[in-house]
């Protein structure tokens, strides 16, 4: 496949007639793409009352690639009953992630049981029934309960607040193997773990910093922005040890200039080892010391760590910061002069952050650096991470975590009259941990891929085989359900965002609250979330009387439980009739007033990280998303900007290729200390820096080891030693 030369652009637009005429017509998947619910796929967010394709500053038509397919993949067929009988288990475990995604829309629920060869339908009330006899039979702590960010806030809520009442906090989501170290850097150095500007700040900004990201694939929107600040004279830097396409030119379908002659985006590349951007991002801040470019008063007012900090920076050693980083001095230098000559800098930063044992430290770096000239606490400049689902950071808002705040735990007793438990509660590792101990005998999975987005693939499986029950509501079929199973397997349809019947809300990573109206089933079959799981709570603790679950079917009063539970989250209350979006308060930063306990922002000092030491034939990897996926779902095999027609290969740069003997697409085995895969075909990639190689995720979990972030619990899905070898 020849590699395309600018991201976006024609293919973009074709692609979107194509899809549309897929699903029955232009006019179908127009309706479907202009309602009024917010955009499914990222948190850059889009969509709600303003319509679909709008952004919160009104701007129309924002779209992308993968809005479009996962509209179109919602819009599938349902699977017929007798898909059960005809794919066995070992059928389903045959599958690729993207075969399993098109066999069309769940409808029914279905079971299968240890032991059983095939999947087969049950009833609603069969499937509640035994869900009900499972948790009655064990400990509440013998359960967890994940949630992906793709649900809303409202089933959010009522879910943690169910598992809460049943007598656990082993409630957790997929931030912790996404964004969490963002959340826990930001909390310790400004007191609020999100970003800390708004959409408009962004757009006003003359620098921003794009470090460890891929937006061209994963939040195209992103990308106009960029353009417009390109357009504006402003720069962008972006960091990434993959030359990615549409980071060096991007097509802006909206805008026909660009889409036309293309759109340069980064001012200034440079590209460290994976894992090299603490002592890269220390190089930075040391070159701006060295020029005093920075802003002692505000360091001074409005910070605390600052001379330890400075101390650290003066201390470490340029040799140590280049052969860490793996980027020469000059490069840093080029980096800091147009960090100290720009006047707004936004610091935007995604998964080669976070995806790193050192993933918090990460993030501290990017704070401190911001914070040394003053970039935090006020307005066109700050702290972006660019975050993942749709509503990943809604669902956090709203509980779903295994420590609640104090002020939301004390609000949810008062409210409801209860008291919950305070037993510690595991995070998403912790729980596949104990699960594989065989400590925990059921979960519930609310969305997402559990198995799927797990690293050490083997030992996710074998964690899960050891429950008694696996329950999972869910849209479409994935890598779970054939190989995350239990010794009972429960699969429940659930109806998508635009399909519920009842209005829901959405938070977007800019802290701007939603409201999606939902829209006609395309199915009959799949039930509403919060049907379910208040009908879950009303079977499975109805009799204790502790909470009216009838009103908790309801999305409103939902609502106005969560307005007088979540501190920020007050509008809430009647957005189901004022339809008044809003701002978080409490989350911007348009002053140095910060959300410490003292207001006052928090440098951190790090030791540097050793790169892991390689052997003459190892290299690290990266696994990452190609343009044709939203996680662990592939809608398409190519990953058109990296110019690449298939999923398993392995990306090495090609003076590796010639030092290891290999030939394009000569057949490989890629083996790490956690497992190998056999059969991969070695593509020379010249876009990525030499001493690492790039694997698709969700494919190359086997090899990825169970290695966390000591503060965070993120996993390390970055930076993974691995040997190539022939055959
Ligand atoms: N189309 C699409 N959109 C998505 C998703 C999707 O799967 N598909 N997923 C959504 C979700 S949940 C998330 S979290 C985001 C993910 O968005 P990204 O973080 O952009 O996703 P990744 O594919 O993990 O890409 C990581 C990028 O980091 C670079 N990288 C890897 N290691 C390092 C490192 O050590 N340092 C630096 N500086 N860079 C590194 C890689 O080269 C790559 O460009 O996207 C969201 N949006
Ligand atoms: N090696 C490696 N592993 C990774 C990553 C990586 O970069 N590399 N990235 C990590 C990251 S950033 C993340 S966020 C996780 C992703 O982890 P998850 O969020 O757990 O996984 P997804 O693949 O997004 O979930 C896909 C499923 O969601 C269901 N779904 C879609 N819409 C809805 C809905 O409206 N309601 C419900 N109930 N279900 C719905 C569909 O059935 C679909 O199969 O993976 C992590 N794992
Ligand atoms: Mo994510």
């Amino acid at each position: 496949m020849r590699p395309v030369k600018s991201g976006g652009g024609w293919r973009a637009i074709v692609y979107t007639w194509q899809k549309a005429r897929d699903v029955g017509g232009v006019r179908a998947m127009w309706r479907a793409m202009r309602s009024k619910n917010a955009c499914k796929t990222c948190a850059l967010g889009m969509g709600g009352q303003k319509g679909g394709m709008v952004n919160e500053r009104g701007s129309f038509p924002e779209v992308c690639k993968k809005s479009l397919q996962a509209m179109a993949a919602d819009m599938q067929p349902g699977i017929p009953a007798s898909f059960w009988r005809e794919h066995t288990l070992a059928n389903l475990q045959a599958m690729s992630p993207r075969q399993l995604e098109t066999s069309g829309r769940l409808v029914q629920p279905v079971l299968v049981e240890h032991g059983a060869s095939n999947y087969r339908p049950i009833s609603w009330d069969e499937a509640m029934e035994r869900v009900v006899k499972e948790l009655r039979a064990i400990a509440a702590d013998q359960s967890f309960w994940y949630f992906s960010g793709r649900s809303s806030n409202e089933a959010g809520f009522v879910l943690q607040l169910l598992a809460r009442l049943y007598g656990t906090n082993n409630v957790n989501n997929c931030s912790y193997y996404c964004h969490q170290a963002s959340g826990v850097g930001l909390a310790s150095s400004v007191g609020s773990g999100t970003a800390t500007i708004v959409l408009e700040d962004l757009e006003h900004s003359d620098l921003v910093f794009v470090i460890g990201g891929n937006p061209a694939s994963n939040h195209p929107r992103l990308m106009s922005t960029l353009k417009s600040i390109r357009r504006r004279g402003g720069e962008v830097v972006v960091i990434n040890p993959v030359r990615e396409t549409g980071l060096v030119n991007f097509r802006v379908p909206s805008d026909p200039w660009s889409l036309l002659f293309g759109t340069k985006i980064a001012t200034l590349y440079v590209q460290p080892h994976i894992g090299g951007d603490l002592a890269l991002l220390t190089g930075v801040a040391k070159q701006i010391d060295a020029m005093q470019a920075y802003d002692e008063s505000f360091l001074q007012k409005y910070c605390h760590g600052y001379r330890e900090w400075q101390d650290t920076l003066r201390r470490t050693p340029w040799e140590e910061i280049e052969k860490k980083s793996g980027v020469p001095r000059e490069q840093i230098d080029a980096i800091a002069t147009r960090y100290a000559r720009a006047r707004n800098v936004v610091f935007c930063w995604t998964m080669g952050i976070t995806h790193h044992a050192h993933g918090v430290q990460n993030v501290q770096a990017i704070a401190n650096l911001a914070l040394m000239r003053g970039m935090v606490g006020r307005p066109h400049a700050g702290l972006l991470p660019i975050r993942g689902h749709s509503n990943v950071q809604g669902i956090g808002s709203v509980g779903v975590t295994p420590k609640l705040r104090d002020t939301v735990l004390k609000n949810l007793q008062s409210r409801f009259n209860v008291t919950l438990p305070t037993t510690p509660g595991l995070d998403t590792m912790g729980c596949m941990e104990a699960a594989h101990r065989g400590d925990l005998r059921a979960g519930f999975c609310l969305g997402g891929n559990l198995y799927g987005s797990n690293p050490d693939s083997a030992y996710a499986s074998e964690a899960m085989r050891r429950l008694n029950l696996l329950v999972y509501l869910n849209t479409s079929l994935n890598t779970g359900h054939a190989h995350g199973l239990a010794r009972e397997t429960i699969i429940l349809p659930v109806l998508a965002r635009d399909e519920e019947p009842q209005s829901t809300t959405q938070e977007s990573m800019f802290n701007f609250v939603r409201l999606s109206d939902g829209g006609p089933r395309r199915h009959h079959g799949p039930r509403s979330e919060v049907e379910i799981i208040a009908e879950l709570g009303a079977k499975l603790l109805g009799e204790n009387g502790l909470l009216d679950w009838q009103s908790m079917r309801d999305t409103g009063q939902i609502r106005q439980a969560i307005a007088q539970v979540v501190p920020g989250y007050e509008q809430i209350a009647d957005i189901g009739t004022t339809r008044q979006e809003f701002q978080l308060e409490g989350r911007t930063f348009h002053a140095p007033q910060f959300g410490t306990p003292d207001g006052k922002a928090r440098l951190h000092a790090h030791a540097l990280p050793e790169l892991p030491t390689l052997e003459s034939d190892q290299l690290r990897l990266m696994t990452v998303r190609s343009e044709g996926q939203f996680n662990t779902v592939v809608y398409e095999d190519d990953d058109l900007y990296r110019g690449q027609d298939r999923r398993d290969v392995v990306l090495i740069h090609p003076d590796d290729m010639e030092r290891l003997g290999l030939t394009a697409d000569q057949r490989v085995t890629v083996r790490s200390a956690t497992g190998s895969l056999a059969w991969i075909l070695a593509r020379p990639f010249d876009k990525i820096r030499p001493g690492n190689v790039l694997m698709y995720y969700p494919e190359a979990n086997v090899l990825v080891p169970r290695t966390v972030d000591p503060a965070s619990r993120t996993p390390a899905f970055k930076g993974i030693v691995v040997r190539i070898v022939a055959g």
